[in-house]
């Protein structure tokens, strides 16, 4: 039987309750080896992701053999981080399948609900950046594009996040404890990944001898798309040792000695380094960034090699995209292969590289700008820095051909920083090797062409361009919020989901009163959700009908989880002098994690939990206010939070946000957004019109005056008196009498040490624009029709348009449907 022939009739089965009964309990006896009667709710959640599962192999292997058949073309994204959250919910979704999986296991006597929620996240990423490699999984699949992820399968993800006296705690994520049903461990398919060593010359011919090997071994992961058979692959190395033991050591009686090596290489694969937008220079994360790197590279030319004699068409089959600057190593890994291994010619090789790589940058923070010392990339990699000189050389040489010997030109673009200890730059690598280079906001796309990559795009103006972030509508909107989902369906029909643009259809609504009521019981729904989820967490008390006021991300100084605080102190005060003022009752909720290491971060961490508990048991204070700090922040825990959130809080200093995809999110699911013109927010103001949506604080280039100038954040401190007394209620203790010193450092940050970010010049008006934010939800239906429009107009924010975006103009890939 053929392939096709048997998928097909297992799809026959796919809404049969019985069948589906009986395949669960055969994954829970078989696969699992436990009896109905004693299994505990993790062996039902294997067996039916085992089941469910089922459903998708036939499709996957499908699409594989298709995509080989037809010799298609090719993207393989290249991304240190894919923050997936769960998959078992998104693959009964894919399959349309949740109403036959919760008939069956209500049969079998398993509640679907419970077993949703004992799933672990996969958080194998930090933010931003890695969730938008997840949304974009998604939508390739979706859209047809063959898309293949490439990335690292740590054993530790993204620390979880324990709140212990008020302070972040680290506890390391072993999400594998359980087995991982999703993944398929692909032993046979093993790459040598090699480090250090030295080079032998002769003559043009260089070798790369005496290294150290590490094994990357082969991990998959299904993506389905949404409304397509056509299903992709993740594709995750591992590390292993090339030799389990050393048997001499082990002969000598030495058994620890012995497994040391192993241990040793497989370190490689081992954690998540969890620094969001910024760089740690260790040598740890540039052997991460080559392991999968090399890995990956390798694994591509051979799927090309299968089906392709020489390297002449490699540009027309192959894209390979370069999440932010983390896998630039494979431009000159790509050079290695070509030149040292397949014997190329240098200048054809570089011909190819040049037409098969794009890069999108992430960030213009100087500090999360990647580069690595010479010295250490001499070491761990001497060949990749051989080739990354004579890169350099051909580049400076082109420009001296073209702009005559400027020598300061030359330096400002050279990719290596001679100034002091040399370093390597590796998004001008990015850069010089790519055939577009693009930004993930409008505002974001320019600034990057004026500030760190200026010379670049005077020399290029055609490698530059914008594809404005996106979030996929399946898990940001059906998945983490079905009353919404269901309310739109019957109006609209389920189509939104593959054409998100269909909720501009949403806007004829405004004034029907009976959609309007349904419209906000489900937001009424969804806040009793998280409402009960904090009361069980936190024990605290949440009034569902205050503002819920959501300030979620990483913790960061330009994300500025600060300027809240300040305005909660403000109107603590407030209320505090006015109890009897017509004071809208509001939960202020944070969520985040800090990087490690990251001082500042973790003070205002701190410093958030003091508020909460001085405001909250303040009796004087009642449900006119609440603060909360829900702990570890994660995929999981923002389809909570998300659609229960009526204010969205986007307040980063302007020209520091490249984009954000959180504040999609939110507005995706009703809520009004509190923002600073920064990222896209820009873009969603023009989406859903300036009237709907509260616009604060100084614009790019007022940020730029003011730090031109002689900016003196003292000043605005003693003139402004709510300010002054904001600040020192924080300075002298008010919200920690233990140790009145606390946050000293918060204070002198702002007032004495120049506020870097600038949060005591939005301060007024960020307040008085909380003020008017007030005075829209005192009227509620005001409220809603402004949160209805919010969600019709945030069509274009579909990760599916930034994918078809990409495909037409950046890869070349045309979406095709299969066969
Ligand atoms: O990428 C984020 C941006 O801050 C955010 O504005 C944007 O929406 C998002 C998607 O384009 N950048 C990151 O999340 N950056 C990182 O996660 C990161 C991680 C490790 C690093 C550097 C940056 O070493």
């Amino acid at each position: 039987m053929d392939l096709k022939q048997f998928s097909r009739q297992y799809d026959h089965l796919l809404h049969d309750v019985s069948a589906l009964k009986r395949a669960i309990c055969n994954k829970l006896v078989y696969q699992i080896a436990k009896n109905p009667e004693s299994a505990r709710s993790e062996d039902w959640l294997h067996a039916v992701s085992y089941a469910v599962r089922d459903h998708l192999v036939g499709r996957w292997m499908e699409t594989i053999g298709s995509d080989y058949e037809q010799d298609v073309k090719r993207v393989f994204y290249l991304s240190m981080e894919f923050l997936i959250g769960r998959t078992f919910s998104n693959a009964m979704l894919a399959l349309d399948l949740m109403p036959t999986v919760r008939q069956a296991l209500h049969e079998l006597d398993v509640d679907l609900d419970e077993l949703l929620n004992l799933e672990p996240d996969a958080a194998l990423g930090n933010g931003g950046l890695g969730r938008l490699a997840a949304c974009f999984l998604d939508s390739m699949a979706t859209q047809g594009v063959a898309g293949f992820g490439y990335g690292i399968r740590y054993d530790y993800g993204m620390f979880r996040q324990r709140i212990v006296d008020g302070q972040q705690v680290e506890v390391p994520d072993y999400w594998m404890t359980h087995g991982n049903p999703w993944e398929f461990q692909r032993p046979e398919i093993r790459v040598l990944v090699r480090y250090g060593g030295r080079l032998e010359e002769d003559g043009k011919t260089v070798r790369w001898v005496d290294t150290e090997d590490v094994l990357a071994m082969a991990y998959d992961q299904i993506i389905p798309g949404y409304g397509t058979k056509v299903t992709n692959t993740l594709r995750l190395w591992s590390a292993k040792a090339t030799e389990e033991i050393d048997l001499s050591a082990f002969n000598r009686g030495n058994y620890f000695g012995a497994v040391e090596t192993k241990n040793h290489s497989e370190n490689v694969s081992r954690v998540l380094y969890p620094d969001d937008s910024t760089l740690l220079g260790r040598e740890l994360r540039l052997r991460q960034e080559y392991f999968f790197v090399s890995a990956s590279l390798q694994d591509i030319v051979r799927r090309y090699q299968v089906n392709h004699q020489d390297f002449d068409a490699l540009p027309d089959k192959v894209s390979i995209h370069l999440n932010d600057t983390h896998p630039v190593l494979a431009i000159p890994e790509l050079m290695r292969l070509l030149v040292d291994e397949h014997k190329l010619d240098w200048k054809y090789a570089w011909s190819l590289c040049r037409r098969v790589f794009s890069y999108t940058n992430h960030t213009l923070m100087q500090e999360a700008l990647e580069t690595w010392p010479v010295s250490m990339l001499g070491r761990v990699l001497p060949r990749h820095l051989r080739i990354i000189f004579d890169i350099n050389a051909d580049f400076l040489e082109s420009i001296a051909a073209r702009h005559g010997h400027d020598t300061d030109l030359m330096r400002r673009v050279s990719l290596v920083d001679e100034g002091g200890e040399r370093y390597v730059r590796m998004a001008y690598l990015a850069v010089v090797a790519s055939h577009s280079v693009n930004g993930v906001s409008a505002l974001h796309s320019e600034l990057m062409k004026t500030s760190i990559f200026r010379d670049f795009a005077r020399l290029w103006p055609e490698r530059f361009n914008n594809k404005t972030n996106g979030v996929t509508p399946r898990r940001w909107l059906a998945q983490a919020n079905p009353g919404l989902a269901a309310l739109i369906d019957e109006r609209l029909g389920p189509d939104w989901r593959r054409q998100l643009e269909l909720l501009h259809g949403l806007r004829d609504y405004e004034h029907d009163s009976c959609f309007m009521a349904s419209f906000r019981a489900i937001k009424r729904a969804n806040k009793e959700r998280l409402a009960a989820y904090v009361q069980k967490q936190l024990c605290i008390t949440l009034n569902p009908d205050a503002m819920f006021d959501v300030h979620v991300k990483r913790m960061h100084e330009y994300k500025r989880q600060l300027l809240n605080v300040l305005h909660v102190v403000t109107r603590y005060q407030a209320i505090l002098a006015n109890p009897g003022a017509d004071w809208v009752p509001r939960v202020v909720i944070f969520a985040g994690k800090s990087a490690s290491a990251y001082y500042f971060a973790k003070l205002v961490i701190r410093l958030i939990n003091d508020v909460a508990a001085t405001v909250n048991n303040d009796p004087r204070i009642g449900d006119r206010l609440k603060v909360v700090f829900i702990p570890n922040y994660r995929v999981s825990l923002a389809e909570l939070i998300i659609p229960a959130a009526d204010l969205s809080e986007q307040i980063s200093t302007a020209g520091t946000e490249a984009s954000g995809t959180g504040n999609m999110k939110l507005a995706l699911n009703g809520a009004l957004t509190i923002g600073t013109l920064d990222g896209a927010n820009v873009e969603i103001r023009e989406q859903v019109g300036a009237d709907n949506i509260f616009i604060f604080g100084n614009t790019i280039e007022q940020v730029a005056a003011i730090r031109a100038g002689a900016y003196r954040p003292r000043e605005i401190y003693e003139a402004d008196p709510r300010l002054k007394s904001t600040l020192d209620a924080i300075r002298d203790g008010l919200f920690s009498p233990q140790q009145p010193d606390r946050y000293r450092n918060i204070y002198d940050a702002l007032v004495n040490h120049g506020d870097h970010y600038l949060l005591l010049a939005d301060y007024a008006s960020y307040v008085a624009t909380q003020h008017e934010v007030d005075a829209v939800f005192r009227q509620p239906d005001e409220w809603s029709r402004r949160a209805l429009l919010n969600v019709a107009g945030m069509g274009v924010f579909s990760s599916d348009r930034t994918i078809l975006e990409y495909a037409r103009t950046i890869w070349n890939t045309p979406p095709a449907q299969p066969a």
